[in-house]
């Protein structure tokens, strides 16, 4: 069914500054008209709530219109970025789509924006540069941060807007990526939207007392100040221009607290017991709304302004109406829909041409620079990677080479840094980035599992990520400093992995990883950066890291595994032919997600053995996994029960006779497949 045709007062969203002085009273009658369909359309869908036609839950944004209406007017929507929050339908209304498009969001049917992967408003406009939402506050301010860095590098003058309210001003994300902003000067205008609460929570038992919170700003070296936004809504807008403005002229981020309101409670089923009596009175009377629309009736007479609120009362039913026509969604094309389809081949020279003999460490440094010198849209970034060349020198002379923004080392921010990153991959840059240790992505979790690896699913858009990860122990590291985390990471859909054991493995692998379109990660197990060198060379076959490896033929078990523990492996293999006279078919995985594994079950349908072999953990280990998918359709075939070897359930011990016992080694693997061979 056609949209209905938006009110003629509506066709227009945007607004210059200079409107507000020279045309008030149309700029009035724009903003006002936005507003009160963004008022018109929240009060809808509540009701579409409770009469069952919308589920999960609503999150109203009466009251705030004041805020993300003008300012999504005002941003230059054809460069600028935005991140909006759950009260901001209005800005929603204003940036892209039209309204239809956002009710079948709520209604989530076949034509939500979402595919109705994502209910309420948590959705957005990615190729409009709308990020698109995620729940867990202050995540996205980030991803703003990196597509307006994104659009800089790309010659547009673009302002990021990250909006956020007071609850969400207490997450790490949002000190993280104010810091990240100033100091890489970041033209990105941050809102609070101070309405005094965080579900139930008031202010009072949010900070300490007196805080204002714009006045963090000065802490982090940018200009904030507050501002009214439930007053007149010229004046409001007035401002929000001028500061746009100056961060657009500046490059400088921003910090604009603006005190706002919640009419409705937190969300549908909120019964706001906990305000004191006549407190939502108090916040009634300060409606912003009401106020526009008195000041439009002394400009233009009550009769047009009773004309054009019917106006959008008759268009936003027409739209409803619309939106209840449209189909339930589909469950079929949810599963291919996790990743983002495979791309055609970058066109890599085929250099070098000739080996070089690398070790690991070298190889992806190779790696890294062929990336940086061929692709445009490349960039590394992590901690110490600069000057110094990473903790274990796989970026050595990238800084000199390629220079900064190319090459950028970062603050202890992992979450902020990936969530950066995250916004430029969805702009169109390629960040591979470094984490230290693999250990400390976990302070980017969120980003990472949630955000990144759910992008394509529920928005259409490809986040094509490199993450690398420096892991593994048997070097007294402790628990902090040897992670094996795959399992951790890859139980979460929308991630890849590879895991490679040899110096070409490795260069190839990056190759592989960063030119598809997803987030991928890269397992380095530390311990293999320095083992010895090989020869590396281009290799055209360069995606074959996607399938397994054979590494040693045998007929009598199939043997499993990846990273360092190949090598144990071959070792282990070679030890059972010349002492037992049984030989192993080898197999190393390479990519751990997504799982290819048609040869080994084939290799298993021949052997009718199997052992898995892996340093993580047993207990939720990848190896479960492994052994489930493989033995369910061979089970049989099988001769033998399944070996599983892999690390003590504990945490990494530190001392070298205790990290000795808690993982697997050549002799530990050699004594338990002697036991199980019988
Ligand atoms: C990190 C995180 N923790 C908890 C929640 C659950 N939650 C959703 S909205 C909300 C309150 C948010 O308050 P505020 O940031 O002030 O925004 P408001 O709802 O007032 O606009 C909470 C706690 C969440 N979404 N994210
Ligand atoms: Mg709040």
């Amino acid at each position: 069914m056609a949209h209905p045709t938006l009110p003629s007062f509506l066709a227009t969203r945007s607004l210059g500054t200079d409107e507000i002085g020279a045309k008030p009273t149309e700029a009035l009658l724009r903003i006002y008209g936005w507003m009160q369909l963004s008022r018109t359309a929240d009060n809808r869908i509540l009701e579409l709530f409770r009469q069952g036609l919308i589920k999960g839950t609503v999150t109203g944004g009466q009251g705030n219109e004041a805020v993300c209406v003008p300012l999504a007017l005002l941003a230059d929507k054809s460069v600028d970025v935005i991140s909006f929050t759950h009260r901001d339908l209005g800005g929603h209304l204003v940036w892209s789509g039209h309204p239809c498009d956002h009710l079948n969001q709520y209604f989530a049917n076949a034509g939500s924006p979402t595919k109705a992967r994502e209910g309420n408003i948590h959705h957005g406009d990615p190729a409009n540069r709308s990020l698109p939402m995620i729940s867990h506050l202050g995540a996205m301010v980030s991803n703003v941060a990196g597509a307006t860095d994104s659009q800089r590098r790309l010659g547009c003058p673009a302002v990021g807007l990250a909006f956020f309210g007071d609850g969400g001003s207490s997450t790490g994300d949002i000190h993280e990526t104010l810091n990240l902003a100033s100091l890489l000067s970041l033209p990105v205008l941050f809102v609070i939207q101070n309405n005094r609460y965080a579900y139930s929570t008031p202010l009072a038992e949010q900070f300490s007392p007196d805080t204002e919170l714009w006045r963090r700003a000065a802490g982090y070296g940018i200009e904030g100040f507050a501002l009214n936004a439930t007053g007149d809504v010229l004046e409001t807008a007035r401002a929000f221009g001028e500061a746009i403005a100056r961060v657009r002229a500046t490059s400088r981020p921003m910090l604009i607290e603006a005190h706002t309101l919640r009419l409705r409670g937190h969300a549908a089923y909120d019964t706001c017991d906990y305000l004191a009596p006549g407190e939502n009175d108090g916040f009634l009377s300060r409606d912003p709304l009401p106020k526009a629309r008195a000041r439009l009736v002394t400009l233009l007479g009550a009769a047009r302004v009773d004309a054009a609120d019917a106006e959008i009362a008759g268009f936003l039913e027409a739209c409803v109406k619309t939106s209840l026509g449209v189909p339930r969604p589909e469950a079929a094309g949810m599963e291919k829909d996790v990743f983002a389809p495979d791309a055609a081949p970058l066109p890599w020279r085929a250099e070098p041409s000739k080996p070089d003999s690398l070790n690991l460490a070298q190889a992806l440094n190779l790696g890294l620079r062929k990336i940086l010198t061929e692709r445009p849209e490349s960039l590394v970034l992590g901690q110490d990677i600069g000057t110094y060349g990473g903790a274990f020198k796989v970026t050595d002379g990238l800084l000199r080479e390629f220079g900064r923004p190319r090459v950028m080392n970062t603050p202890l921010a992992e979450s902020a840094c990936t969530g950066y990153a995250i916004g430029l991959a969805l702009n169109g840059h390629r960040p591979i980035e470094e984490f230290q240790f693999a250990d400390f992505a976990t302070e980017a979790t969120t980003q990472i599992t949630l955000n990144a690896a759910t992008m394509h699913f529920r928005s259409g858009a490809a986040c094509p990520l490199v993450l690398r990860l420096p892991c593994g122990g048997g070097l007294t590291f402790g628990s902090f400093h040897s992670q094996e985390l795959e399992a951790f990471f890859l139980s979460m859909p929308g991630l890849k992995g590879i895991y490679p054991s040899t110096p070409q493995d490795a260069f190839n692998a990056l190759l592989a990883a960063y030119e598809d379109p997803n987030p991928v990660l890269i397992f380095e197990h530390k311990g293999l950066y320095r083992r010895g060198k090989a020869p590396v060379v281009w290799d055209p076959a360069y995606r074959s890291v996607w399938q397994p490896r054979h590494v040693h033929a045998g007929d009598h078990t199939t043997l499993v595994t990846y990273g360092e523990m190949t090598l144990v492996a071959e070792e282990a293999a070679k030890y059972f032919e010349g002492e037992y006279d049984v030989k192993f078919d080898v197999w190393d995985l390479r990519a751990l997600a997504p799982l290819r594994l048609d040869e080994i079950r084939a290799s298993l349908a021949r052997t009718g053995r199997l052992i898995v072999l892996h340093e993580g953990r047993r207990t939720h280990g990848f190896g479960a996994e492994l052994v489930a998918r493989l033995t369910e359709e061979n089970f049989g075939a099988l001769k033998a029960p399944p070996l599983r070897i892999a690390a003590m359930d504990l945490p990494v011990p530190f001392a070298p006779e205790l990290e000795r016992a808690y993982r697997p080694t050549l002799e530990s693997v050699i004594d338990r497949v002697a036991a199980w061979l019988g």
